[in-house]
């Protein structure tokens, strides 16, 4: 019995002795193998008289059992030392910043079209939205603009080519966004053609739109940001109203005049340009051309059957371009387009 205690205590002072797990079953080898010392005891067995084999059986059978305790705790041990030396060498810090990240941002236009888009919406008008490519009709007759009007001459507006590589009388590059607004005001009378009184029209129509036209104050694209307001009682007053208190949002200031020019536009009668002064800052006292609007014309409601003798509002445009160049104080509007990272970046 004494020799099993001790035979017992040297297997487990071997396995503590490793933490390799082939070493490990190997010692396993020397105890209760095949030919372990455990194993041959008990083929010893058969050589003891009956009566003496079943005790020495069973105390055989304890060491051994207490072998294979020890094992599988060396084993566990073991498999939990490999894991943790695992798990310490394959570390990670997820809190390191990513390596050669490139931020985007927005483009100072988009930037100043989405603040002109929220301050609309906070006064209840929806955001409209149109074709770049679009109608003779749309873009010029149902504005009241004259068959000989210079704007209609491929002088100052892009046209686009038939199958046959003639230029197409009728299919050009907007040049306002005025003709989101035409769309806007047909579909509405159409939707509401069952009901005696039209609900009010409410939208202003961002978007690019093209010209020929070219140099550090005009580029061959640029954008605007147009208005119409149209209802059974809307008046000049209102558009000042709503214009005046844009600007002051926008420019987020009270110190500034807004003054209302009179001016001509086929599409509005009567007609004004819209000037801004600030009376502090760097552009103190200088008055600035912003917009133009007007009261709708007549013919232009008459062009998609809205009764002018009902109806009446106000429309406006102006240039989110020559806005964001004010903001920033950028003088050369070309840089907004040609896409020069250098200067696109400054305003991230
Ligand atoms: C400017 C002038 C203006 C409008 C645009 C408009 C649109 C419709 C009907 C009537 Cl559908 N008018 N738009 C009216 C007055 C002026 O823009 O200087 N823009 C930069």
């Amino acid at each position: 019995m004494q020799n099993l205690d001790q035979i017992a205590e040297e297997a487990a002072a071997a396995f503590a002795a490793t933490d390799d797990p082939d070493t490990l079953e190997q010692i396993k080898a020397r105890f209760i193998g095949k030919s372990g010392q455990i194993t041959e005891l008990l083929k010893g067995l058969s050589r003891l008289a009956p009566e003496e084999r079943k005790t020495a059986g069973a105390a055989i059978n304890r060491a051994k059992e207490s072998i294979e305790n020890a094992l599988n705790a060396r084993r566990e041990a073991i498999r939990r030392l490999a894991l943790d030396a695992r798990l310490a060498s394959e570390a990670l810090d997820v809190t390191l910043p990513g390596r050669g990240e490139i931020r985007g941002g927005l483009h100072p236009v988009t930037r100043t079209l989405e603040r002109i888009e929220g301050l609309f919406r906070s006064i209840g008008f929806e955001v409209a939205d149109g074709p770049e490519i679009e109608a003779d009709f749309q873009n010029f007759t149902a504005l009241n603009t004259p068959e000989d009007h210079p704007a209609r001459s491929m002088h100052d507006t892009f046209y686009l080519l038939d199958e046959n590589g003639k230029v197409a009388e009728d299919i050009l590059l907007r040049t306002h966004t005025s003709p989101i607004q035409v769309r806007y005001m047909q579909a509405h009378v159409e939707k509401f053609s069952h009901l005696e009184t039209m609900p009010e029209i409410r939208i202003i129509a961002p978007g690019r739109v093209y010209r020929v036209d070219s140099d550090a104050t005009h580029s061959p694209m640029f954008h605007q940001v147009e208005g119409l307001w149209i209802g059974e009682n809307v008046s000049f007053a209102d558009l000042k109203g709503v214009i005046a208190d844009f600007l002051r949002r926008f420019f987020e200031s009270d110190d500034l005049q807004v003054r209302f020019r009179p001016s001509f536009f086929p599409f509005t009668e009567p007609s004004a340009e819209i000037d801004v002064a600030f009376m502090s800052g760097a552009l103190k006292g200088r008055w600035l051309e912003i917009a133009g609007c007007g009261m709708v014309h007549p013919n232009v409601l008459r062009h998609v059957n809205i009764d002018p003798e009902k109806y009446i509002g106000f429309a406006f445009g102006m240039g989110p371009d020559r806005l964001t160049m004010l903001r920033y104080g950028v003088n050369d509007l070309r840089l907004f387009f040609d896409g020069d990272l250098r200067f696109l970046r400054q305003f991230v």
